[in-house]
């Protein structure tokens, strides 16, 4: 470890434990709420995103960060396969109590030109890099090219982009490689590399709900729906993003004088900083639910860095536990319900994850929703467990809600013909340099790397290594895939992610271990063009691990 790193761990203690933080938690009780939803008209649906400055009261504080229209998160897109997604993303960002963003003009945001090799680069030094822009669609099976779900596109301050993105729908007659986007729960949020943590941190994030299939099944169609956006926002004692370089501190826990805000980060230079687990903007509200009721919860972590474990569980030692079942993982239906055992199989959500449950109580009574510490690798050891929410049952008891067995038969890929990539994609870290730095293929991104390439119309298998002590969430854009193996083991009933947690390195008789998974995907045969694939914790992106991802036409199939 380099010598300035105690000395700056030490300074950032000193500073938390100095803090008194302004307006002392007490908000038990805070009203849930969900985002405003917009629906297509016709077969598009239409919206303007502005990307600005906004003040949200979150536990009697007023933070002042960028958001989506003022809101933390942003409003809920709700379309249908088939749809197409029609954003005005506006850039109006700009420094707190710095110069106003200057007059918009629509760029031709799809062309090369506009993109970041033509406009060069900004580094982490930069401030005005926080400011710099765009939006991706997680989970959508779109294409990464011009106007659409193009990571390289780069709106600097008074720059609108007009992205126009179609979303698949069912093709005649069924084509494996040409599915319709699955039903379920999908997401937008900022993808520009070495702005996307912070601008995470900000709560830049909104939800996208395909509806279809699922939603059809009758015990999930008479469950109450509710989403769930899970946010970590990072604040300064200004009630801002901190401005400077993200630096991790060893032992967080204990240090803040309020807990549940502990911070696994310090900046350089160092301020006094706490964070606020959030649902949907709101402080630990309060969930209503009725005794007997089925609801049906649509959860997304779209946190930069934290990982949720959660944990439902009643307030009181002789109260009836809640019963949960999982119903779709990263908005792809399970071929069935399964139930959740919160020992041997909790719900456990890296950044990027979507978790789809029916929860059912049959008391009435308080139960606390909380995530349990979580060792991700994180220098500090094990992040603290927060408390998210209140769940309170009350009011008339619902009789014969049902719960799902049998839902939706996944994409089977075992009768397709295989494609093994020869070398496997290496995952692995520096921790010595300020700011650390992180690696694919020992290479930190750069938009003109040579890209990975996969054939269109195609299944491949990859195998992923991790060489770090860190925890890695791999997420690849465009195409979901099964995990098949770990370490080794084979999966024996696998299911379908876009986002999955490389477990770390081991030590075995002294000697490190690299943890290896292998996965199959199928790239579909009508989306072609470069974009990413990375670690979803978006700090470890903005250090570099990302790396450019092609989906070509070989001629072959
Ligand atoms: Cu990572």
């Amino acid at each position: 470890m380099s010598g300035r790193w105690p000395w700056l761990i030490a300074v950032a203690l000193l500073w938390q434990i100095g803090f008194a933080q302004p307006g002392a938690p007490a908000h038990a009780g805070a009203e849930f709420r969900e985002p405003p939803v917009i629906r297509p008209q016709g077969n598009v649906l239409n919206v303007s995103l502005n990307v600005a400055l906004g003040r949200n009261v979150i536990a009697g504080r007023t933070l002042e960060t960028a958001t989506y229209n003022g809101m933390i998160p942003g409003p809920t897109l709700r379309v249908r396969p088939g749809d197409r997604l029609a954003i005005a993303l506006i850039n109006n960002l700009s420094q707190p109590g710095g110069p106003p963003p200057p007059p918009q003009k629509v760029v031709n945001c799809g062309a090369q030109a506009a993109q970041p090799e033509a406009r060069g680069r900004a580094g982490h030094m930069d401030p005005g890099v926080s400011l710099l822009t765009n939006i991706h669609t997680h989970g959508l099976q779109v294409s990464p090219q011009g106007n659409a779900d193009n990571p390289y596109i780069t709106l600097t301050p008074g720059e609108t982009c007009d992205y126009s993105i179609p979303i698949p729908g069912a093709v005649v007659p069924p084509d494996p490689y040409r599915p319709p986007q699955p039903a379920g729960l999908f997401w937008y949020h900022p993808h520009r590399h070495m702005s996307t943590s912070k601008q995470s941190w900000a709560g830049l994030a909104g939800a996208i709900i395909v509806e279809g299939d699922l939603d059809r099944i009758p015990e999930v169609a008479e469950a109450k729906e509710r989403l769930l956006v899970l946010q970590e926002l990072w604040v300064d004692d200004k009630g801002h993003v901190p401005a400077g370089m993200p630096v991790p501190v060893a032992g967080s826990s204990g240090t803040q004088p309020v807990v549940g805000t502990e911070v696994p980060f310090t900046t350089n230079p160092a301020v006094p900083t706490n964070i606020y687990y959030t649902i949907n903007g709101v402080y630990q509200p309060t969930i209503p639910i009725q005794p007997g009721e089925t609801q049906r919860w649509r959860i997304l972590n779209a946190s930069p860095h934290r990982v949720y474990q959660l944990n439902l569980k009643p307030n009181g030692p002789r109260a009836m536990p809640a019963e949960m079942y999982q119903i779709a993982q990263d908005g792809i239906t399970l071929g069935e319900a399964v139930k959740i055992d919160q020992r041997k199989n909790p719900i456990v959500m890296a950044p990027g994850n979507r978790v789809e449950i029916i929860v059912r109580i049959a008391a009435t009574g308080t139960y606390t929703l909380a995530a349990m510490a979580y060792e991700q690798g994180h220098p500090g050891g094990a992040l603290p467990a927060v408390t998210l929410a209140t769940v309170a049952s009350g009011g008339p008891v619902i009789t014969g809600r049902r719960i799902p067995t049998t839902l939706i038969p996944a994409p089977d890929v075992s009768r397709d013909t295989i494609q093994p990539r020869a070398e496997p994609i290496v995952f692995s870290g520096n921790v010595l340099t300020a700011p650390v730095q992180f690696f694919i293929d020992n290479q930190m991104f750069a938009p003109d790397m040579k890209p990975i390439t996969g054939d269109v119309g195609t299944t491949a298998e990859w195998t992923l290594i991790n060489n770090d002590v860190f925890q890695h969430p791999f997420h690849i854009h465009v195409n979901p895939f099964q995990v098949v193996e770990i370490n080794g083991k084979k999966v024996e009933r696998p299911i379908w992610w876009d986002t999955f947690m490389l477990p770390p390195k081991t030590a075995v008789n002294g000697t490190d271990v690299p943890s290896r998974i292998k996965i199959r995907m199928r790239f579909r045969s009508d989306v072609t063009g470069k974009t990413v694939f990375h670690c979803h914790f978006l700090p470890h992106e903005d250090n570099g691990m990302m790396s450019v991802f092609e989906l070509v036409t070989s001629g072959t199939r």
